[in-house]
């Protein structure tokens, strides 16, 4: 503990207006006023904070729990708590009702969960397991009982309903769907290696393919009343979650009304993944498959849908989930000035063999294996690899599930023998690159599409591999 003066909690809460901050951390106290603008969730976050314990928070929003943040703090130390008290002691854990999780992913960040597929194990089946299907929470799971789960749906066009599980299992047809989820945040860590980026870091493996089973969105909305024929002027569905932070603020999330209605749109309140009831993870007992959109838009422990003139207004929609130019940063962006992620872009990854992996060349050729996703309903039309730097490309063998015209919500495994260049020093690098049905394809590198948040890197994936005899 630092020889600085002490002060007591009515002192502390007295500093607790923008001109002048201080906050406690554990045993110390602190003088943030200067930081608050800088604060990369927002001064108005660390408002809430002003005047007393941040312990709380960081409980809660565990990624502040690093050296680097704790240093930061430590320089805008000016005393110690009076009587030698230690605010830490004082704080539930609020992970204490976490699930239990598959040991084979990786964990990415223990709280708030988020953990990815192996590379390795992503590409043996069309369908990812459950239990190895990566999962990204921002919250704690909520908890919640099933025989007291009630639906709420409301907004414009529509009259409020309120519906149990038991209701959307017997008063809707059932549909089931195969569809691709991917987090925008997917393959950040190539991102980072550029240039540093705060964010979860994510190799290729935030992405996988399920069978869904649920209702129809736009049944639902039916039921409730909307008739997209005459007057609604909802333009968009907005989505809660039961899952809230400190001040009760839910997790929520929006897409374009015109997403959820069209013919085929194959937007589900879903109540299964691959046959069996929703984990704790994914989102029990329902949560949103809106196919082709964004994981983030995906809304778990589903509570409410409101259609809206608006976009959701929750900081998932409005502050984060959004691409930029490269120059762009964060302490200076306008984040009105870029549209919500919906669809994503065309992007594809190697996940065998896997980085720096040994391997043998004397059958003359490497067999490479991977997966290919486009958001918007867009099929992969073709997969091409070179493993001599872009010379020379295999066009890789392709399989996915079966789907109807513009209805391509599933990803496309691929498979190829890439020749092993006759000039190599004993290590290549193996690069892909997919082609969707609009022949989008993908940029050939990371700094282009670079941007603060690490999102939507769909750059050419590069793999590193030592080649033996
Ligand atoms: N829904 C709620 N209620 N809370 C969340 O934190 N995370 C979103 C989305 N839905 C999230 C949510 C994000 S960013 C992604 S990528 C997907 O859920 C991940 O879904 P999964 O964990 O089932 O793979
Ligand atoms: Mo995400």
């Amino acid at each position: 503990k630092p020889p600085l003066p002490e002060f007591h909690q009515e002192d502390i809460a007295k500093h607790n207006r923008k001109d002048s901050v201080w906050v406690t951390y554990k045993d110390g106290v602190y003088d943030v006023t200067e930081f608050l603008e800088m604060h990369p969730g927002g001064a108005s976050r660390l408002m809430l904070a002003a005047g007393g314990a941040i312990d709380p928070f960081w409980a809660m929003y565990q990624q502040h729990q690093n050296d680097e943040i704790k240093s930061l703090l430590e320089g805008y130390r000016i005393g110690n708590l009076a009587g030698g008290q230690d605010m830490s002691q004082q704080v539930a854990d609020p992970y204490s009702n976490e699930p239990k999780r598959h040991p084979a992913l990786l964990v990415r960040q223990a709280k708030p969960f988020n953990a990815e597929t192996p590379a390795e194990l992503l590409t043996s089946k069309l369908y990812t397991p459950s239990d190895l299907f990566y999962v990204r929470n921002h919250l704690p799971v909520p908890l919640i009982d099933p025989a007291a789960y009630t639906l709420r749906i409301e907004g414009e066009g529509l009259r409020t309903i309120e519906l149990s599980l038991k209701d959307l299992k017997t008063k809707f047809k059932r549909h089931t769907i195969s569809a691709t989820l991917q987090c925008a945040g997917n393959r950040r860590t190539e991102m980072q290696q550029l240039k540093d980026i705060k964010g979860t870091t994510w190799a290729a493996g935030a992405i996988g393919n399920a069978e869904w089973s649920g209702v129809n969105l736009k049944d639902v909305l039916e039921f409730a009343g909307l008739d997209d024929k005459i007057d609604t002027e909802a333009q968009h569905v907005q989505f809660e979650g039961l899952d809230s932070d400190m001040e009760g603020v839910c997790y929520g999330a929006s897409i374009p009304i015109e997403k959820a209605l069209f013919k085929g749109a194959d937007v589900l309140l879903a109540y299964e993944m691959n046959g069996r009831p929703l984990s704790k993870d994914h989102g029990f007992p329902v949560r949103v498959i809106a196919p082709g959109i964004v994981g983030a838009r995906n809304v778990k422990w589903l509570s409410r849908i409101i259609t809206s003139k608006e976009e959701s207004q929750s900081h998932w929609q409005q502050q984060d989930y959004k691409a930029f130019s490269p120059d762009t940063e964060a302490d200076s962006v306008n984040w009105d000035s870029a549209p919500a992620i919906q669809e994503p872009n065309v992007t594809s990854a190697i996940c065998e063999p896997c980085n720096d992996a040994a391997i043998s060349s004397s059958g003359g050729t490497i067999p490479v294996k991977g997966f290919a996703y486009s958001g918007g309903g867009h099929a992969i039309i073709r997969v091409d690899v070179s493993a001599d730097q872009g010379k020379s490309w295999s066009v890789a063998e392709l399989s996915s599930v079966a789907s109807r015209r513009s209805r391509a919500w599933s990803w496309t495994l691929w498979q190829a023998d890439v020749p092993v260049p006759k000039d190599h020093q004993g290590s290549i690098e193996i690069i892909c690159k997919a082609t969707d049905n609009a022949y989008n394809t993908q940029p050939d590198n990371v700094a282009g599409v670079w941007n603060f948040r690490g999102v939507l890197n769909n750059a050419w994936h590069r793999v590193q591999v030592q080649l033996e005899e």
